[in-house]
Order: structure tokens, then sequence, then C-alpha cells
């Protein structure tokens, strides 16, 4: 028995009094177990068509917890500024303090379950261990898709004192005191009052993201908001790529990619080792080698379909935890916006709801999600389970720009692609804000996940490049660019394949470019557009367009993000923004 682990769960069990504790085992039959209370005994889920979705299951979370909640996401450092002006910080003494009273008695009358857990494949040198303690048998059914549970866990940790530590309890899912609270000093991680997905299942960005990005800076590798996909050819050879993007930009989708007809063809596939997460180390042969830490994915529903994403509907047949989407009552299936153009007659919408799709009201919840297993991907890569992850040939940035960005350009070396990857940035688009266009800034789409200072994270990135022998190239890439009317120019989804052959080949040294004040950009017939009517060269001189006025105006604001850091950022960057300015003036 490790005494570390049992003196923490004793003092979790005190805090929060269970009237009993379950220890998560990680066997079939304790899992179909837990299954069948939660549909049976307290109704947290609802089991779908055994026939058309074996194994699947409908919950529905409350009404009032939908979303990670960022302005209620905090880091914990003894000094605030460690934490830096992009995360909400609490002294951690008195953030302990706060939610020790919350916490008190929170799981009187409830099951504590211990849910040993890995990130990445156990045993692997890649690998590290959390312990959840929660009182919600939807997070340990979540859990178990999500990463590798169970005994084989608790035996790779022995009586080792180094694993995080998370205590989540659902509590009374008030809106007020709901908190998740990372210690990153202590490798600890408190989540009260929630019950959604993203703020509860403690393995995924409160882990894999916030307390691994510090945990990597210490010990010298990166923890990123990162898909990676591999690229196979015609002959055999598969290349990898890991790519970052903010929420709602396609991550997903991109990793699962469907090669249009003309490259199937001739022999390409596409193969995704993961689809939100990647941990990144330096191999014995100074190549970028990543994992993904997950075993699951826990992708967004709405908009999911044929056409988007066919191996995404592939993965979520059977053994699936549907949350928040829409209930087809006559066959007792799912069904959400996107899917199709049939919405159930007889249906129910998230909140349970008798639903009329002519409402105008959603019949699912826009943030409504799937839990999944990636083995069940139709296009899971073979290295998905090689406990020494894939090598990294190139490394993708990329936002969602009506006009400023250029549909792909190359960062000129590492320190510069640190750069590029800095002043990431997306526009929200109408539907999500009202507000069309508006910029935010998301470095590396790592802003809500990064667990410290982010102008030290740009510093590490920057180090990085001391261990990194033979580097990945970087990119940055925009599928959103839009023509005067506001449509689309570039037909993005499978076709983006195009454009990561051209990346590809400039990592092989193959594919001409030409030099612009922000990188290297090919010429418009260098990206290949045989049997895209809708894309002429002209279109794509319109895709590679740089516009000075556009880029001055994007100066300015990078100036302004960088000074909230108030001299954390690393100068290398300040003269890379200075070189940028003085080449777009040129
Ligand atoms: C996610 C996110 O759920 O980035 O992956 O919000
Ligand atoms: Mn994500």
């Amino acid at each position: 028995m490790n005494k570390v682990l049992m003196n923490w769960i004793d003092e979790m069990e005190a805090l929060t009094q269970p009237d009993q504790i379950v220890w998560i085992d990680g066997s079939r039959e304790q899992i179909e177990e837990i299954t069948r209370q939660a549909v049976e005994e307290t109704h947290e889920l609802e089991r779908l068509n055994p026939e058309k979705l074996p194994n699947c299951y409908l919950h529905r979370s409350a009404l009032n917890d939908v979303a990670r909640v960022e302005e209620k996401t905090f880091i914990c450092t003894k000094r605030k500024e460690d934490a830096g002006p992009t995360n909400n910080w609490m002294d951690p003494a008195a953030c302990y303090e706060k939610l020790g009273k919350l916490f008190q008695g929170s799981m009187r009358g409830r099951t504590m379950y211990v849910i040993p857990y890995s990130m990445g494949i156990v045993g692997s040198p890649f690998a590290k261990i959390g312990m959840e303690l929660t009182d919600s048998r939807y997070v340990v059914l979540n859990m178990d898709i999500m990463t590798r549970i169970g005994k084989p866990v608790l035996d790779a940790l022995g009586d080792s004192a180094d694993f995080v530590r998370g205590l989540h309890s659902k509590a009374e899912l008030s809106n007020e005191d709901r908190y998740i609270c990372h210690f990153p000093e202590d490798n600890t991680i408190w989540s009260i009052n929630s019950g959604y997905g993203g703020n509860v299942l403690l393995g995924k960005k409160c882990f894999a993201l916030r307390i691994a990005s510090h945990l990597g800076r210490q010990e010298g590798w990166m923890a990123e908001h990162m898909l990676i996909l591999g690229i196979e050819d015609p002959k055999g050879e598969v290349k990898y790529i890991a790519a970052a993007f903010p929420s709602a930009c396609g991550k997903t989708n991109l990793a699962m990619l469907i090669p249009p007809a003309l490259y199937r063809e001739k022999g390409y596939k596409v193969w995704c080792v993961g689809d939100d997460i990647a941990w990144l180390r330096v191999g014995p042969d100074g190549r970028l080698w990543a994992i993904n830490p997950e075993a699951g994915f826990f992708g967004v529903a709405p908009g999911t379909n044929e056409k988007t994403n066919p191996n995404a509907l592939g993965t979520v047949q059977r053994d699936t935890i549907f949350t928040n989407v829409a209930l087809n009552l006559d066959d007792n299936t799912v069904w959400w916006e996107g899917l199709d153009n049939e919405p159930p007659k007889n249906a129910l919408n998230w909140k349970g709801e008798s639903w009329d799709p002519a409402s105008g009201e959603p019949g699912a919840h826009p943030n409504s999600r799937f839990t999944a297993r990636a083995i069940h991907c139709p296009c899971i890569s073979r290295e998905f389970e090689n406990p020494m992850g894939v090598p990294i040939s190139a490394i993708i940035f990329g936002g969602r720009r009506a006009k400023t960005a250029p549909l792909v350009y190359q960062s000129r070396n590492w320190q510069n692609g640190v750069f590029v990857g800095s002043i990431m940035a997306s526009e929200t688009t109408a539907a999500a804000t009202g507000a069309v266009g508006v910029v935010r800034r998301d470095p590396m789409a790592m802003l809500p996940f990064c667990g410290y200072n982010m102008g030290d994270y740009f510093s590490h990135w920057l180090e990085m490049e001391t261990k990194i022998t033979n580097p990945p190239k970087i990119f940055n890439v925009n599928w959103f660019r839009l023509d005067e009317e506001r449509r689309f120019i570039w037909p993005g989804y499978g076709d983006n394949l195009r454009v990561l052959l051209w990346i590809l080949e400039r990592c092989e040294g193959k594919a001409d470019a030409v030099e612009t004040p922000i990188g290297f950009l090919p010429r418009p017939e260098d990206i290949n557009i045989e049997g895209l009517p809708d894309v002429s060269l002209d279109t794509m001189r319109e895709l590679l367009k740089v516009d000075s006025q556009l880029w001055r105006e994007e100066v300015n604001s990078v100036r302004s993000f960088y000074e909230q850091f108030e001299g954390r950022i690393p100068s290398v960057l300040l003269r890379e923004l200075d070189t940028l300015e003085s080449a777009i003036n040129r």
C-alpha cells in the first residue's frame, strides 16, 4: 500500500465525508455495474437503442452546467506573477481554505470513487499518473473512456508519491460556488459544483494541459493543445504533423480528415493519433516525438456529419456517452444540429423537454458532446498505442481569420515559429457572439490552458530549441478566408490535405516558396487545385495575399497584447515583432 496515497485519501475522506469508498479497478464487471446503477437507480444515464447504438448512453447535465467556466478557473501559485496576467489567480492557502469549506461534507450520503488513471500508455516514458476522487458515476464512466484506468495504474505507481491529486465533488452544482482550481506547485486539482466534462474529467484540460504544461517546463518537455495526425504517401511512408487551433476551429475534423478522391486513388491515407492534446519530448535522435495522452475523444457533436467528419460518426456508433444532445423517441437514437437535414419529429431536446424542430430552439445544446473510445475511430493510427509516440515533421498553428492570415505560410526558423505561435488569434463568428470579426489573441491555442505565466511559456518554447537538434518546421494555416460577400474561399475539410502536402514537401526541401514579410509562402501554383472547380489560380492568389495595412494593425494588436506581461515576454520575441514591423513598412 502506498502510504502517501493512503494518507491523502484519508484526509480527503475526512473532509468530504462520503458514506463509502469504492476503488475503480478498471474491470469490465465493475464498469458494467456502475453503468447499471447510473441507468436504473440514479437515472444519470439513459440507455440508447442497443441494436443501432450498442452500449451507448445519453446524459443530460444540469441546465446551468454545460461548458468550461474560464472565469471560475484558477491557477494558484504562491506568487501571483507566476500565474501571469492571462490566468485567474488565488493564493494557494486562501484557496484551500475557501474550497475546503465547500468540500466539507460534500459527499455525505454519496460514494467516493477512487480512480487511478494514466495519461499515456501505462509504463510509457511519456506517461504520468493521476488519481481522481469523485462522487460522480458519470465522471467514472467518462474517465474509463478518456484515460487508462484501474489496477495496472496502481501497480505502475507502486509506492511513489509522483501522482496528480485530483478531488472532484458535484456538491450542489451551485453556479456561484463552482470552482476549478489548480495548484501546480503541489500537483493538485480541486474541482467543485460542476458535472460538465471539461471541468470534471480532471485528466483532460486540468492535468494534461494546465498541470502538465507546468511539469513540462520543469522537466524539459511540452504539453500542448494540439491534434496529431499521420499522412501516409502512396509508398506507405507516414509523416506526422501536430497542429494547434483554438476551440471551434475544426481540430477533430482535421485530425480525422479523409483525403479527396483524387488522393485516395493515388494511395494517400490520413491516420489520427489525437484530436486535442499532445505531449512532446525530444527523442534520442534529436527529433520531437509526440503522444496523445488521452484514450478517447470528448468531441463537440453539433456540426458533425457525413461530410464534415465521417470518421467521427463512425467512432460514436458504440460504447459512447452522449451529453446534452436531442433524443429521437421513435427509435431511441440521438440527434444534433448539423447531423442531417431531418430533425426527428418525435423528440426531446437536450433539456429533456418535448421538442418541436420548427420552434426555432435547438434540439441539442451547441456545446453538446460525445465521449468515445479512440480505438473505435476508423482511421486511428497504428502508432496510437506506441509508448514512444511518433516523430513530428511539422508543427502547425492556425486560427479563424477573415482576411489577415494567408491560407498557409512557413516561419523562417524555430525562433520565428515560436513568434508565429505567440501571435496566434482567431475571430469570433456571428453565430457564437453576435459580433463578427472580433479578434481574440490565443497564443498556441493555450490561453485558457497554460498553467503558468505565458511569458515564461514562450521562453520555454524558445529554450526547447537548444534540446531539439532536428526540430520540426513551423507553419501557420488559415482555412477560413472570406471573400467580399463573407463566403469561405477555401473548401476546407478533406481538401486541407492539399495544404498539408505542401507543408510536408517544404519539410523535405522539395517545394518552392517565396519570401514575404511574414515568412515563406507557396506560389499560387504550388498548391494542387486539380479537381476543385471553385478554386482557380486567381482564387489561390487571393488566398495567399498578405495585406500590409492589415498586418500593421496586427502588429499593433500584438504589441498591446505583449504589454500586459510587464517585461516577461522574451526579448527575442520583441525583436521578432520589430523585424516584422519594419519588413511590412519597407
Ligand atoms: C475542448 C476545448 O473541449 O478546447 O477541447 O474547449
Ligand atoms: Mn480542446
